[in-house]
This record gives structure tokens, sequence and C-alpha cells, in this order.
């Protein structure tokens, strides 16, 4: 009997074999690895999480919370997820710092159903699987359904044809319910809120909803900057770094607006990996290992950033 293993860097992984790999990891890592489950999808697939520490018992260390696939076809980020676990977990040596200081939540797939039938039917599906009011149309975007300024004219839309339909209610699909319970679970020490996303090589901070700041931006940015420079230096990969609202577009409802308005988080970013492949949400699998070791230095550097705040 051998347990499952991944290779992170040869290939992408259904959301079924992502799990399996998630349950097994207690087993090789019984004092640093927890694997916890919030909810279900709307199609009844199991969402679970990885909590990771240095096994040394200390209680209520402060949280860094990744989340990845939101959004369905953004394959890069569950990859990037899944590499951040085998280093944390694999290369202890070079992390002592950051797996003694912090609790490290890591949910490769968010979109359990949407990230299924982008394997299975739809190669560019964005959104979640749940029927809305409008027969013709399937699917939310989570990414504008959590409680933080949802439902305002700008940012997201009310027409369930839309890739942004921003839901009936907020949080009236299981799956941002989840994300939101993690958050909201962790609020009370919750340092570093992480969601990755593809594709643009941006980090994105709050607000999406409003062209104002909130009021420790520049300690975010303060973080965005180590990260990028982190990346610089490393590949030369170029990462631009500022407010959603104004380096790409206004957004309601999204993920670290709730994580920053609501839960407490002190920093919280979206990443936009790099773009790969033919419509970039799909990089070759040989482009997957030059940008997860790229990301996780930026990644890496911002962890180590938030620290000195
Ligand atoms: N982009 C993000 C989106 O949800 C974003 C961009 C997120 C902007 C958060 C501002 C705030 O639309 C992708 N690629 O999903
Ligand atoms: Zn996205």
């Amino acid at each position: 009997f051998t347990l499952p293993f991944i290779d992170v860097i040869g290939a992408f992984y259904t959301h079924t074999e992502i799990n399996e790999y998630l349950d097994s990891l207690p087993q090789r890592y019984p004092q640093r690895a927890l694997v916890k489950q919030f909810g279900w999808s709307y199609e009844r697939r199991p969402l679970k999480l990885l909590t990771i520490n240095n096994g040394d018992g200390r209680a209520n260390k402060p949280v860094i919370f990744i989340d990845a696939a939101m959004h369905a076809r953004e394959w890069i980020a569950p990859s990037l997820a899944l590499y951040i676990i085998q280093q944390l977990l694999d290369n202890y040596a070079e992390n002592e710092q950051l797996l003694k200081d912090y609790d490290w939540v890591i949910m490769p797939v968010v979109n359990a159903d949407g990230y299924e039938f982008s394997h299975t039917d739809s190669r560019y599906w964005r959104k979640n699987r749940k029927p809305t009011w409008d027969p013709e149309n399937i699917g939310t975007d989570l990414n504008r359904n959590f409680g933080y300024m949802w439902g305002l004219d700008e940012g997201a839309s009310p027409d369930p044809s839309n890739e942004t339909y921003r839901g009936e209610h907020a949080f009236d699909q299981p799956e941002s319910q989840v994300v939101r319970d993690v958050l909201l679970h962790y609020s009370d020490r919750l340092s570093f809120y992480l969601s990755l996303h593809s594709y643009g090589n941006y980090l994105l901070l709050p607000w999406g909803h409003t062209s104002s700041f909130p009021s420790n931006y520049l300690d975010m940015m303060q973080v965005a900057d180590a990260g990028a420079m982190a990346i610089l230096q490393a590949t030369n990969g170029i990462y631009s770094y500022g407010s959603g609202y104004h380096l790409m577009y206004s957004t309601s409802g999204d993920s670290t607006d709730y994580a920053v308005g609501v839960a407490n988080a002190t920093v919280a970013i979206t990443m936009e990996l790099p773009a790969g492949g033919f419509l970039g949400f799909d990089p070759w699998i040989s482009h997957i290992e030059g940008i997860v070791t790229e990301s996780w230095v930026g990644v890496r550097a911002m962890a180590l950033e938030v620290e000195k705040l």
C-alpha cells in the first residue's frame, strides 16, 4: 500500500485526486498536518483544507490562509497551492521560521464543482455550478458573492448570464459560505489572506469596491512590494501591485474586501499568477514548474514581510 503522491509540476489534478492527496498527508506528517472540512459544494463534493504547522504545540499562532480555484478555469492556482503545501511539509529546513511563526491554512480548490466541470466539459468555465433563477444560466461568480459591500451598482452583475453574476443574495452559494466560515473561524488571528487566481501578474489589494483605500493600505503595499521585488530578483518576473479597483477593475463582493472589511485580516491579497497557453488560463504542463517556483518566492517573501508589520 502506498500513499498517493502528487507530482505537482508534472500534471494538473482533479478535485478528487487533490482531496485524496490531502487526506494522505496527516498519515505522512502526523504531528504537522491536519485535514479539515468546512462544508460541501452544491454537488456535494467535500470542501477540504489542510492546516500545517511545525508541531511545536503552540496554540493560536497568527494564521496565513491561502485559497485557490475560486474560479474554475484558473488551474495554475491549485498547482501553486499544492506546491506550497509540499514546500512547507517536505522542505522543513528552509521554511523553519515561517512554520515556527504561523499556522498555515491552505484550501487548494474552493470551486470544486466548477473545477471538475472545467476538466470534463468546458475548459474555460469560471463560475460555480449551482443553478440560478434563470433556467438558461448556471453558475454564480463566487468572487462576487461575499457579504461586504455586496450588491453595489458597480463591480458585479445582477444578470445570471454574466460571468460576474453576483447571486441573488450575498453568500447564497455554499462554496463562498465555506470560505466565509474559514475566514471567520480564524478572524481573531488572521495575519494574511492570499487568494490565488490567474492571470495577469498582479498583486491586488483592497479595496475592489471603491477608489478609496483601507486604513492600513501602506502596510499591505509594503508586503506586496516585498513579494514583487523578490520575484523580480529571482526570475526577472514583473508583478504590478496596488488596489484592485485602480489596477484592474471595480469589484463588489470579492473575498479580499470581505477578509479586510469583516474578518479582520491584516493583509489580504489577490495574486494573479502568470498567463499561459491559449487563453491565459491554460499554461502548458511544461510551464508549471517555472510558474510555481517563481510564485513561491513571492509568497515566501510576503509571508516574511507580514511579520515585520
Ligand atoms: N480576477 C479577479 C476577479 O475576481 C480581482 C480580479 C479580484 C479584482 C479581486 C479585484 C479584486 O475578477 C480574476 N482573474 O479572477
Ligand atoms: Zn479568478
